[in-house]
């Protein structure tokens, strides 16, 4: 299991300087949409295809499922053991604004879709002004810097969260928010500081930075929220809770949370354990 991990992370590395090389001049959008409906970018479509290759052609990896694919790609020969889920690009919209982006996946033991208790490995990498790289893996969190070769190298050793919580991010427009969740945002903006950036992997890098907590709630009339649970909900609650923190779809763990569908939306909050039960409370009242 290790070797194959090894394999996937060495895969995502060496991939993510020709993601990051490929943005230029695949600003446009594509004509299609990916499953969920939302519009794809060139770089959308791009990074999903060199991921996909680079992923399959490790031997231990039985398939590859992503935010752009309607269903889960097999190796050619039924080959392998384990899963990955990916975001090739989580963020792309920011492309256009040149915003942070990043890729984001998560190793399964076993066929997608799947619960969160099957979680190997995640970790994503932050395409901002330099290259850097999470990955969570057998409970603890490291830091890479990605050079331009496709090498990585370690910055930070078992990554946890700061004590003091200092920054927030929550997603969705304001008049969506239900009311139990305005007020709890009302406490919140009240003690932290505003950071919110459009792309889930560049906000939470800010919650794991600087403390805090991160969300996208359900909204009134989308009560499952917009973030995917496989691709995006299970690989950021594995890193932040490895790095301290906690998670939930605000009832509990999005790690205990199983999607019934490949593309399943879920409510998504990730940081300080605190922020989170009182997240908690608050929708439970
Ligand atoms: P909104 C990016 O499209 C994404 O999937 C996440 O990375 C991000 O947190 C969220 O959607 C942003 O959504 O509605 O603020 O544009």
């Amino acid at each position: 299991m290790s070797d194959a991990i090894d394999a996937v992370v060495d895969a995502v590395t060496s991939t993510a300087p020709d993601v990051r090389d490929g943005l230029v001049g695949r600003r446009t959008y594509e004509a299609g949409a990916n499953p969920s409906g939302e519009r794809q970018l060139e770089a959308d479509v791009y990074a999903d295809e060199l991921l996909e290759a680079r992923l399959l052609d490790i031997d231990a990896v039985a398939g590859y499922a992503s935010e752009e694919r309607e269903s889960v790609v097999r190796a050619g020969d039924g080959r392998g053991r384990y899963f990955v889920a990916a975001d090739p690009l989580d963020g792309s919209s920011n492309l256009r604004s040149n915003n942070a982006m990043g890729t984001l996946f998560g190793v399964y033991d076993g066929a997608l879709p799947a619960g969160g208790d099957g979680l190997l490995a995640s970790g994503f990498v932050l395409y901002g002004p330099i290259t850097t790289m999470i990955v969570a893996r057998d409970g603890t969190v490291t830091e890479s810097v990605v050079d331009s070769d496709g090498s990585r190298r370690v910055v930070t050793e078992d990554l946890r969260l700061p004590e003091e919580p200092t920054v927030y991010g929550f997603g969705g427009r304001v008049p969506q928010w239900t009311d139990a969740f305005a007020d709890y945002v009302s406490e919140v903006e009240s003690e932290l500081k505003l950071r919110y950036g459009g792309a889930m992997i560049g906000d939470v890098n800010q919650v794991l930075t600087y403390g805090g907590i991160f969300g996208y709630p359900g909204l009134r009339e989308r009560p499952e929220g917009k973030l995917r649970l496989l691709f995006e909900g299970h690989p950021i609650a594995h890193i932040v809770e490895s790095a301290g923190g906690a998670s939930s779809n605000g009832e509990r763990s999005l790690l205990d949370c199983t999607p019934e569908r490949l593309h399943e939306r879920t409510p998504l909050f990730v940081g300080h354990e605190a922020y989170i039960d009182r997240l908690e409370a608050a929708l439970s009242a």
